[in-house]
């Protein structure tokens, strides 16, 4: 009751917490004190819903102010063969026993695909399976080299760091020299994924053939030092234990006070169609949000907290930036076919018009931001000047 008071006596007009507990976590986050595990399970714990959302849109407001950001993309899964075989996944092919099922595109075919709608957008994000006929320099260096000679403006958001791993296993290089290969290149970014959950006990129950999660950090902490940046991400609603996804929140603390270099940390709610973890169900709105909200007051060192409508459904991530979000990531292009959420079951589409974005921002009393992968403004109607070599 103390602390409540006290709330009450710093912010006039401001109704006190409900659960003591916040009040204790306020008060560490205005110094500027990072939160413990303890204070991250009372967080996921507290019944005072409304409490913690109030929490989180003060660090985010801190954090972005009134701003959250979009970014005007195309997304393309380049193929379906996968090797690794981890449990939670709908998405991976084996390409002997379900032939019909293969997407395996050629260079020309992605490179074609990504300029089909023209080129007014300032991201390519790709991400594939560990397929050993596709993930490989030979094939990705030269087309890397390509879309920048076409479209200088658009930043390359590839990969993910277990198909860094794997591509670093297959040419027998280490981490710092497939990264100097990738940035060489033309790599602005690698997306988040690969990260799964971090506590050993239940990653090798979910992934036990991907990359470790000390690997997965040393490829992000070494993408930073060479000047790539990158994402996070974290895979919950699966097996995991609430101990776990804190666990997970504090290992990206500690990374990103070792080699700063992540923008935004993106919460994967788990979808259960068609993979070996369905008995997990779906996650509920309610822990959807509470997760934003966690990883926003969790992660006090990273900038950005993105709701992925792809993920979550458009609707909660409109409610998450109340709850902390401030990015709902990409529009996709109209002819994007992203294949990891819609074989596990998403009832997103596939493309989000971007005055639906500002439309849905505004909505939620925030001012909407175009940007590019590492977060650099651009004005909603801005567009590219020059168009090399593309049908744009
Ligand atoms: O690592 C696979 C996840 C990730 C399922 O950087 C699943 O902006 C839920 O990299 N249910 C790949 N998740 C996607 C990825 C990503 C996604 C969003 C934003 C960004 C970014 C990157 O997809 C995998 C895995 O964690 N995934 N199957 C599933 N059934």
């Amino acid at each position: 009751m103390a602390g409540n008071q006290r709330a009450e006596e710093k912010e006039p007009g401001m109704t006190p917490f409900a659960d003591a507990a916040l009040s204790a976590i306020e008060a560490k986050l205005d110094s500027g004190t990072s939160l413990s595990l303890e204070d991250g399970l009372a967080l996921y714990r507290t019944p005072d819903l409304h409490g913690l959302g109030r929490l989180a849109r003060k660090q985010k407001e801190r954090k972005s102010g009134k701003k959250v950001f979009y970014v005007l993309n195309r997304y393309i899964n380049s193929t379906n063969v996968c090797y690794a075989g981890c449990k939670f996944c709908s998405f991976a092919v084996d390409e002997f026993k379900e032939r019909e099922r293969v997407v395996r595109m050629p260079a020309d075919v992605v490179f074609t695909k990504t300029f089909e709608t023209g080129a007014n957008f300032n991201q390519i994000h790709i991400v594939g399976g560990h397929d050993p006929r596709q993930l490989s320099l030979d094939y990705w260096l030269p087309l890397m080299r390509r879309f920048k000679e076409a479209a200088p403006h658009v930043q390359l958001s590839l990969f993910t760091a277990a198909e860094i791993d794997y591509m670093a296993k297959r040419h027998r290089l280490s981490y710092p020299e497939i990264v100097a290969k990738l940035k060489e290149a033309g790599l602005d970014n690698v997306n988040g994924g690969g990260a799964e959950i971090f506590a050993e006990a239940t990653r090798a129950k979910i992934c036990p053939n991907k990359v470790s999660s000390d690997n997965w950090l040393a490829i992000h902490e070494e993408l930073h030092r060479q000047g790539v940046a990158s994402n996070a991400t974290m895979l919950y609603g699966q097996i995991e234990s609430l101990e776990d996804r804190v666990d997970h929140l504090m290992r990206l603390r500690a990374s990103q006070e070792r080699s700063p270099g992540y923008n935004a940390f993106i919460p994967l709610a788990f979808h259960p169609d068609g993979n070996e973890l369905n008995d997990c169900g779906w996650t509920s709105g309610l822990d959807d949000v509470r997760t934003f909200a966690v990883a926003r007051l969790m992660l006090d060192n990273f900038d950005h907290v993105k709701a992925y409508w792809m993920i979550q459904g458009l609707k909660v991530c409109q409610v998450a930036l109340q709850f902390g979000a401030d990015d709902m990531d990409g529009t996709h292009g109209s002819t994007d076919e992203e294949m990891i959420y819609h074989s596990a079951g998403t009832r997103s589409g596939q493309y989000v018009d971007d005055r639906e974005f500002r439309r849905l921002i505004e909505d939620a009393g925030y001012v909407p931001v175009r940007r590019n992968s590492t977060y650099q403004e651009f004005a909603w109607d801005w567009t590219p000047q020059v168009l090399q070599g593309t049908t744009a």
